[in-house]
């Protein structure tokens, strides 16, 4: 499968998150990717390719601009504060929860961290936003091969993208690189693209981007929000609003559940995506559904991931793969490419 491998993943790389009241290393490391793409050379699952740059009217098309004027600016702001600043990454503190306003700009950028986010786990890095950007050409050029003939494409970057919305980062996302490849493919002239997010996590920020829009149908598979983080989103009744009605899907699953029950749920969200009609396929693929992953609660195993492979290339779609979470970093490779290698052996 062709991959676009985005060379400058490691340039965001946090160093603490908060947890339980404590700052502890990141689970999203540069080490993921860099084990995708070994593992893809191990298989020989090629060609790797480098992405093509972009302007920023392809990542406004999903993105707002005072968001991306702020993520552009934002670790300059960010050592600004104090010279001292440049040894540690930036985390938000102050949020603009139910009653205050978020149509005014803040001057404070401590105040403009927590405009533009939802968590204290996003650490924000020197390198971030040059990162996140050439993740965002790395995901356009995917769409761009599929949109001109590519059975399939896989978009290899970091950080990833599907808690990231319209104008707030979060879940180690800054980017929407799944959302921005689904836009891109309906700019390309794709009628109707469906998302499937397959990660652990709800995808929050693409459900979010796309919910009143009945040109683009999202359906998620993930632990369920009562107690799985995003918490607040990727519950069972959430179907879309307005001309979107009908068109997002939520298939929440018990923490703990096994192969057999989650690839039910696949099967499911794959028959909903087949009524749809789609002309194209985005996958948010994730690889925290792993027995080992270190924050989060199924048990799929390592084959299993062939399986689910053969199960997206069964859809018969154009399909564009993007990279999301997965932190048990020396399995997250080989179970990644196991999709990939699954799906094109099924696609022949
Ligand atoms: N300390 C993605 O998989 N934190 N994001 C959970 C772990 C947030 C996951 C608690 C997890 C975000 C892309
Ligand atoms: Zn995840």
């Amino acid at each position: 499968m062709l991959t676009l491998y985005n060379d400058r993943h490691a340039l965001h790389h946090g160093k603490l998150e908060m947890f339980r009241g404590e700052l502890v290393p990141c689970f999203e490391v540069p080490a993921r990717a860099d084990f995708v793409l070994q593992a893809l050379n191990d298989r020989g699952l090629g060609p790797v390719e480098s992405p093509e740059d972009f302007d920023d009217a392809a990542i406004a098309r999903v993105h707002a601009p005072r968001y991306l004027d702020f993520l552009a600016h934002a670790w300059d702001e960010w050592v600004a504060l104090d010279p001292a600043n440049a040894q540690r990454d930036a985390l938000p503190s102050y949020w603009p929860i139910r009653t205050f306003r978020s149509d005014v700009l803040p001057a404070s950028f401590p105040a403009r961290m927590g405009l533009f986010s939802y968590d204290a786990g996003t650490p924000l890095t020197a390198g971030t936003w040059e990162a996140a950007r050439a993740g965002a050409c790395c995901a356009l050029t995917a769409a761009r091969r599929v949109a001109k003939g590519e059975r399939a494409a896989f978009a290899l970057t970091r950080p990833p993208g599907h808690h990231a919305g319209l104008d707030f980062f979060g879940g180690y996302c800054f980017l929407n690189n799944a959302a921005i490849a689904a836009q891109a493919l309906r700019d390309a002239g794709v009628e109707r693209v469906a998302v499937l997010d397959i990660d652990y996590h709800h995808g929050n920020g693409t459900q979010a981007i796309f919910y009143e829009r009945a040109d683009v149908h999202f359906s998620s598979v993930h632990g369920d929000p009562h107690t799985e983080y995003p918490y607040f989103l990727g519950h069972a009744d959430e179907r879309g609003a307005g001309e979107g009605l009908g068109f997002n899907r939520n298939l929440p699953l018990a923490r703990g559940i096994g192969f057999a029950a989650w690839r039910e749920a696949l099967k499911e969200a794959l028959r909903g995506i087949a009524a749809f009609g789609p002309g194209a396929l985005v996958v948010s693929l994730g690889l925290d559904t792993f027995a080992g992953d270190p924050i989060a609660g199924f048990t799929l195993a390592t084959p299993d991931y062939l399986r689910v492979g053969e199960d997206l290339a069964d859809a018969g779609l154009p399909t564009v793969f993007v990279f999301e979470g997965g932190y048990a970093v020396a399995e997250v490779g080989v179970n990644a490419v196991n999709v990939l290698d699954g799906f094109m052996q099924r696609a022949g």
